[in-house]
This record gives structure tokens, sequence and C-alpha cells, in this order.
């Protein structure tokens, strides 16, 4: 593994994937989702041979050559014969052998294609759980890390006219100085897990486009590649065409008067906007809001808003739950909780996919991302911060325009040393130099100093706008009786937002209030929790952990978990804990 690394340093140094940017948004993509076919390859062998033994090319699994075509030359692999698996898709649930697997996957896809004079191409990749080495007509592209961004490489000098091999190499093997680490609680989905899309361009082409508005004045920075020119931005229900040069930078910039009916969870209205320049165009649609705290208030438009929230992760509803990989996938999630009455969610514990975050824009969500930074990793290490901070600007570049964003996050309950406080600092620092317009965040705990006395104190917080805690009385801690007489200490000034609460239960077992993973007893839970935490006065959000039972492997109970973090409100298939209606009700009101 350390040599596959340092093969895969090696690339890194030379070939770079194009910086994650709008570019796939509102663009015609050709989707080159379909069947692949894949090796399991345990011992990399296709990348091994390839970097020692240069002069044995038959051993590139990158050169996608043929056995069954001539069978006189030794050719120990044939991606023709290969079994098939579905992109986007992780692998461990489209085939029980590939369950619990974590190492190497190879895929490949044969793109037909036809040069168009004067357009430039590129591939592009929603998400690739956690890297790739990516190679097309055995020419590597480039590398990619982080499971859960997107990514793309130029291919215009590399694209044939006619078939096209397309080789990824895969692998989603934990590592100490990975981000997340070795140690987390879901499922380890491996594979080409989101969209992967061929975008034509133009020669001179928009890039990227970032949009900002204060309450009066949309700023927009619209970036070209490939040469200069000028930009036309329009948003036609607003009465605005308005055009401008790129500078020597390329990029265009745009002060906009304009007074849009805000978007909001209420009225989560889009408005169509167009931006072009020479032939490139985009199509998107955007939403016009303001978000920023005053005092321990969140203010939405310039309103206090209450986060009536719920925690989840990128997982289907069903009897064999994977990763989402269309839109139906996570409208079912957004659907049940809409149903639960949120105006919120924290997207946990990773980026999740841009139809989500797309969908949950349309339907009036406030949305909390965040990157892997969860539980404790390498902080002492460059390399891992840098990946870190990768994944940070991938996640903002991707959703920057996206007015359902109001909080990035940076980690999820960290130790406290003085090493994790400069890791975060700096990632904290770095958010808001990308991205001033929006809040940030980290989830952080408590800690209780005995059993009637939560205390919350993180140096962190004095890096973040909003306290945001995770806590687990009933669970981890105590019994749901101790809600009633728990004091909190909290700092004030800031809004406070329980960023997790919750506990277990299994779907259908019914028992006492005392027995633990009985709907009862998960029902209990959150009546107490919610007496206890409505009482803190700075109280400005809640998130339950969590909405839907996931996979873990860290859940083997036999019977009860069977591999799934029973925390959620509703179960794997959708069917409604007793505990649903309990947050139901308490949001109603
Ligand atoms: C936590 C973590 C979350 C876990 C949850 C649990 O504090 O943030 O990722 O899944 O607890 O169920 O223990």
């Amino acid at each position: 593994m350390r040599r596959l690394l340092s093969v895969i340093g090696v690339f890194l140094l030379t070939v770079l994937p194009l910086m994650s940017s709008t570019l796939a948004g509102g663009r015609d993509c050709r989707p080159l989702n379909g069947r692949w076919n894949y090796i399991v390859d345990p011992m990399d062998t296709g990348i091994y041979k390839y970097h020692m033994t240069l002069q044995k090319p038959h051993k590139r699994f990158f050169a996608d050559r043929h056995f069954y075509q001539d069978k006189t030359k030794l050719v120990e692999y044939d991606f023709d014969r290969a079994p098939e698996l579905s992109v986007p898709g992780d692998w461990n649930t489209q085939s029980e052998r590939l369950y619990l697997y974590e190492g190497t996957i190879w895929y490949r896809t044969v793109v037909d294609f036809q040069k168009v004079a004067g357009r430039r191409w590129f591939l592009h990749f929603g998400a690739v759980n956690y890297q790739c080495m990516v190679g097309l007509n055995n020419v590597i592209l480039g590398t990619h890390k982080g499971g859960f961004t997107p990514f793309e490489f130029e291919v215009t000098d590399v694209l044939q006219e006619g078939p096209n091999s397309l080789v990824v190499w895969v692998n989603n093997t934990r590592g100490v100085s990975e981000v997340p680490t070795q140690n987390f609680d879901w499922w380890n989905y491996g594979g080409i897990t989101r969209d992967v899309t061929l975008i034509s361009v133009p020669e001179v082409f928009i890039k990227d486009w970032r949009m900002r508005f204060d309450g009066r004045e949309a700023s927009f920075d619209v970036s070209l590649d490939g040469g200069t020119g000028s930009v036309t931005v329009e948003i036609p229900e607003l009465g605005i065409k308005k055009k401008a040069c790129a500078g020597r930078d390329g990029v265009a910039h745009f002060k906009l008067k304009v007074s849009p009916e805000p978007w909001s969870p209420d009225n989560p209205r889009l408005y169509d906007i167009i931006l072009s320049s020479g032939v490139d165009r985009i199509e998107d649609r955007i939403g016009f809001r303001t978000v920023r705290v005053e005092g321990e208030d969140i203010l939405l438009n310039g309103k206090p808003v209450f986060l009536k929230g719920v925690a989840l992760h990128d997982e289907t509803i069903g009897t064999n739950p994977g990763r989402c990989k269309n839109k139906e996938d996570v409208k079912a999630l957004l659907e049940a909780a809409k149903d639960l009455g949120c105006n919120f969610l924290r997207l946990a514990h990773y980026p999740h996919s841009e139809q989500m975050v797309r969908l949950a824009e349309e339907m009036g969500f406030l949305l909390w991302e965040e990157i892997p930074c969860y539980w404790n990793i390498d902080w002492s290490s460059e390399e891992t911060y840098a990946n870190a901070e990768n994944q940070l600007l991938e996640m903002i570049g991707r959703d920057y325009n996206r007015a359902a964003v109001i909080i990035w996050s940076v980690a999820n309950e960290t130790p406290h040393t003085r090493e994790r406080l400069s890791f975060l600092g700096r990632l904290i620092a770095r958010t808001r130099e990308e991205d001033p317009s929006r809040l940030v965040s980290a989830a952080m705990e408590k800690k209780l100093t005995n059993p009637q006395h939560a205390v919350v104190e993180d140096e962190l917080i004095s890096l973040t706008d909003i306290i945001s805690i995770n806590q687990y009385i009933g669970w981890y801690n105590g019994t749901p009786a101790d809600c009633d007489s728990l004091v909190w200490s909290i700092p004030s000034g800031k809004p406070l937002v329980i960023s997790e609460f919750g506990g277990g239960a299994l779907y259908g077992n019914h028992g006492s209030d005392k027995e633990l993973f009985t709907e009862e007893y998960l029902a209990l839970l959150y009546r107490k929790n919610l007496e206890m935490l409505g009482k803190l006065p700075s109280l400005r959000g809640l998130c339950p952990w969590c909405l839907k039972d996931f996979r873990s492997p860290k859940r083997p109970l036999t019977g009860i978990q069977d591999d799934f973090n029973r925390k959620g409100l509703i179960d794997e298939q959708g069917r409604r804990k007793q505990a649903f209606f309990v947050v139901r009700d308490y949001y109603s009101k």
C-alpha cells in the first residue's frame, strides 16, 4: 500500500485535476453512467506491474488489452469478459462478495466519441470513494483523493474519434492519515459512487462563477478559461441583462442592484439565470438570501430563524440500502425530512451529492454541509491538512451558489489538543477566506463534570459562528430521566445548535421504556431530551441523530443492529418509529 501511495504521489506531482468548480452545473453534460466492467484487484497487480516492470506493459490494466481477441499473447485480464457494476453506485451493495470489500477495483467503460471542431472536453466525476487514478486510452489523466467531492480532467487531446477506453483504478482502503481516518461510524462504500459525465465547452468558456447577495446587491465573479472576452449575466424575471469584460485575471465582476423575493424555507423562490460568453452558455437557477449571526440569533433575511433539523447520511431508503445514486433516492430522504417538519438538514459527515443539495434547495431546506474531519485524524500531518483543505474547497466550489447552504462545518467530535486546534483553526480561516458570506461551525461535545452537570467548553468556540454540540444524554450517558435534573453550562453570546442527540431502537421492537432498543425507550428519550433542550436560552436549532437507520460495521449486535446504526427516526426501509412522531409533534408546535 505504501508503495502504491508513492506511485500515486508521483502522479499527483505531475497531473492534478482541475480545481472543482461550477463547471458541471447548468450545462448539457453527456452521462457516461451505465454498466462498466470491473476487476477486483486486492494485490494491485494492475498497477504494481505498471510501476515495477515497464518492459511488460501487457500487465498494465490501463492498457485495456484483450486476451480473448488473441490467445497467442499472454494477457492475464480482459475487461470485455469481466463482470459489470452500475455506475454510479457503491460496489458493496451490488455484489455479495463485495459487501465488506476494501481495496482496489478497476473499472472500464468504452466511450464512443465524435470530435466537433472548436470544442474542448472535460471528464467529470461526481465522486469516487476514496481515491482513484484515471486513464483514458492508456494515458494517465491524473489522480484524486477524497471520496465525496467532484473533480474533472481535460481530455480534449486524449479523446479519439470512435471508441475510447476509460479505465479507473479505485481504492477505498482506510488509512490512519486519511480524511476520514480508519475509524468512522458509517459504511465505507467503495466505487464510482456519483455520476460520470463528459462536458463539452468552447475554446473559451466559463470555468466558474460565484454569486453573493447582501440584501440589496448581488455580486458576481465569472471566470473564463482559454482566453478572455466579455460575459453577460441575465436574470429575466428581475429584468437584468448586464455585460462586463473579463480583466487580465480572466474574471468579469458584476455588482447588480436587485430586489428579488428572498429565498427561504417558506418560500424557496429560485430565479432562472443565464451566463454567457461568446458561444458558451450556462443556464441555472439561483436563490437570493442573507444569513448572519447577531448575538444568540441566526438571522435569515434579517429575521431570526429556528433550525428544525435532522441529520442524515447519504444512503438510500430500502431493503438493501447503499449510496444514493439519483434524484429519486435523495427525494425519498427529503420527503421523510419534510414529513418530520424540518426546515434544516445536517448533511453528515461528508459532502452529499450535488443532486441532494439542489433538490433540498428547491424543497426549502436550509443546509449544513461538512467535510469528514471526524473523530481523531492525523492533526500533525501537513499532507492530511492539505487533503482536508482540498475536500473543503471542492465542496465550497461546487455549492457556492446554493442559497440553501448556510453553514460550512469543518469537523465532528474532535479531541481537545493543541494540534487539532491549530489544524481546525487553519481550516476555519481558509473557509472564511473562500466564502465570507456563510456561517462556520464544527460539531463539538459537552463534558459531564458530574452526572448532574454538563459543561460546554472548547477553545474552538471562539473561532466558530455557532456553538454546535453533539450530546447523548439517555443513551451513552445515563438514562432519559437524567434530563430532568441536568444543569448545563454553555458560553453565552452565540447561537446554540444541538447538532446530534438521540439513541437506538429497532423498528417494531416494543417493550418497556426502560429497555434499550425498544421504540418506547427511544420515544421517552426524545421526549425528555426535547423538554430539557427546549429550556436552554440560546438554543436556535436541533438535529436529532438521525433521520434513518444506516449501515455501519461498528454495529454488530445480532438481532437488533445487524450492521445498522439504529438511531434513525425511521428504519432503513422508511418505517417510522414512535420517536419520529415525538419529534414531529415538537416541530409542529
Ligand atoms: C456520534 C457521531 C455519529 C455517530 C453517533 C452514534 O457522536 O457523530 O457519527 O454515528 O454518534 O450513533 O454513536
